[in-house]
């Protein structure tokens, strides 16, 4: 067997032009705002699994409940819809909750292959490397790309009945509206009775949620602030990381989870050339983690054209991850 090591990951041509682009505009915006989907570099891929194991960041572990408590449930909700069917997981990492479904399954012998589907070309060859050892007998196909352009692709490559998993809340991360479009997007993408699991962090005490996102330990302060060290490596900015402060609120309102990045005093930020000014207290908004009540999942999946088949919870009640039919 040739060992073919893998080779450093190539970007494409342009995404550090629509990163820079995109900061940008951000920046040159009233309000000042970034995208949290560029927080994910490999250092903020560390400091997020850090936040996953802070004691106040409670989403991971209630999830990993769910998957762990409540595997035959998962199991038996997902098979009722026929076999065989596609499992197709968007931003798989690396299956941890998954993986507990996934083996169960095999052990059932339910006729299945699973698809997971991320932008990392890493997370998907160290998934196909590993994850067949981990449950034998596991069909695995992964998918490197966009969620969107590879729903396609696998519709392209498969007829089966598509069972897509949307797990740790990361829904939450688009304003309602987008997270509106983004199920109306989904459901196009599938055919009546296809199955869409999404998981999604609900309402609950406003000083719990809080504290998620501001922990004593200032790990979600070190996530924020290293998009400003990844600007400043990848585009040549020069933020001093000792200007800006993190701050968290959370409206018990709508349910929007937010969090920002407070400049300490009046400051000009270059970043290719161009001069970004700063006033003192003025703010970045950098993340939402949108929560909802369950009735607004299912008015969000109904919109989108889903039936609600079944609500999986955790034993508090925190968390569901909600059974969708398309219709
Ligand atoms: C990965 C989007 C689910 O919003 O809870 C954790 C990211 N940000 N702490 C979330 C995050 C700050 C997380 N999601």
């Amino acid at each position: 067997m040739i060992l073919t090591p893998t080779a450093p990951e190539k970007q494409p041509e342009n995404h550090y032009s629509q990163f820079l682009h995109d900061v940008l505009d951000g920046l040159s915006a009233t309000p000042k705002h970034l995208q949290s989907k560029y927080f994910y570099d490999e250092q903020g891929d560390k400091l997020f699994q850090d936040i996953m194991n802070c004691p106040e960041y409670y989403l991971t572990g209630l999830e990993m409940e769910i998957f762990t408590q409540q595997t035959d449930l998962l199991a038996h909700t997902i098979r009722k819809g026929g076999e065989p069917f596609d499992l197709i997981e968007l931003g798989a990492g690396d299956a941890t909750k998954s993986i507990h479904l996934l083996r169960k399954l095999v052990e059932m012998g339910a006729h299945f292959e699973y698809m997971p589907i991320d932008i990392s070309g890493h997370v998907i060859s160290e998934l196909e490397a590993t994850l067949p050892i981990s449950v034998p007998g596991l069909k695995l196909t992964g998918l490197k790309g966009e969620y969107f352009e590879m729903l396609a692709k696998a519709s392209a490559i498969s007829d089966r009945r598509k069972v897509v998993m949307f797990l740790g809340s990361n829904i939450g991360n688009m304003p309602v509206e987008d997270a509106q479009e983004f199920c109306n997007s989904l459901r196009q993408h599938l055919s009546a009775g296809d199955m869409l699991l999404m998981g999604v962090d609900l309402k609950k005490n406003p000083n719990t949620i809080r504290a998620a996102y501001d922990d004593k330990g200032g790990i979600t302060k070190a996530f924020n602030l290293n998009l400003l060290t990844r600007i400043n490596r990848e585009l040549g900015a020069d933020f001093d990381l000792s200007q800006f402060d993190h701050f968290c609120s959370y409206d018990p309102e709508n349910g929007a989870c937010k969090s920002y990045l407070i400049s300490l005093s009046e400051q000009v930020v270059k970043i290719q050339g161009k001069s970004i000014r700063f006033e003192k207290d003025e703010y970045i908004w950098m993340e939402i983690s949108q929560k909802y009540t369950i009735d607004q999942v299912d008015e969000m999946a109904q919109r989108a054209g889903f039936t609600p088949a079944d609500h999986i919870f955790d034993s508090k009640h925190w968390f569901v991850d909600a059974m969708l039919v398309a219709v």
